[in-house]
């Protein structure tokens, strides 16, 4: 796991998520239990990440609109190649960017990321907006978790034996961050098949 304080530009992102969103806007998905995440979801690339009450899943289009997902911009994609060859994963080609959005109060549980084909390829992660502190825990759901903040423009990058560690996010506490307002935002870059 190796995070890059600082290593993203903000305000060069904020009007990409703009668009994106403008495609394929926010929504509250569903878990596999039925629940609804606190944190607001969509995706761009050559796939999205899904959830409903089939399952979790990548597919090619949208379920909203069901046209294929925005695509990825060179400006993201650049930022997540960048970031993993400095973490040591050099040719990695993310196919798609799970966009979150936390507004205050908003969180994600502890889970594992496994829906990817190949778990030797990294995900990539950008904190944007407001601050929230990142769970980071062992291999087993039980292992004891680790605090970490995280900051507006900073990029983790897990890999190896860090790609299956149980991680979460606590309740994002209120904030108004000047080009975000009340809202974290999360970019993760993933090669999902
Ligand atoms: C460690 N997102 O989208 S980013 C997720 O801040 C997710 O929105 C959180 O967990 C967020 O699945 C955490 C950091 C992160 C993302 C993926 C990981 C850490 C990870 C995958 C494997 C191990
Ligand atoms: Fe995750």
């Amino acid at each position: 796991m190796v995070l890059l304080r600082g290593r993203a530009e903000p305000s060069a992102l904020a009007p990409l998520i703009a668009a994106v969103a403008e495609a394929a806007p926010f929504r509250f998905m569903t878990t596999k239990r039925g629940g609804q995440m606190s944190a607001a979801m969509t995706s761009c690339g050559r796939c999205g990440w899904v959830t409903d009450r089939r399952g979790y899943r990548y597919e090619a289009a949208d379920p909203l609109s069901g046209q294929p997902w925005p695509a990825m911009p060179p400006a993201f994609e650049s930022l997540a190649t960048g970031a993993a060859a400095e973490a040591g994963f050099a040719g990695f080609q993310p196919d798609t960017c799970l966009i979150n959005r936390y507004a205050v109060g908003a969180g994600m549980g502890l889970h594992q990321d496994a829906d990817e084909r190949d778990f030797g390829q990294p995900i990539v992660s950008v904190s944007l907006g407001l601050p929230a502190v990142f769970l980071v825990g062992g291999p087993e759901r039980q292992d004891r978790s680790r605090p970490i903040g995280l900051r507006d423009g900073d990029v983790m990058v897990f890999g190896g034996p860090a790609r299956l560690l149980f991680h979460g996010i606590r309740p994002v506490r209120a904030g108004d961050d000047p080009l975000f307002g009340p809202f974290r935002y999360n970019l993760t870059f993933r090669r999902a098949r």
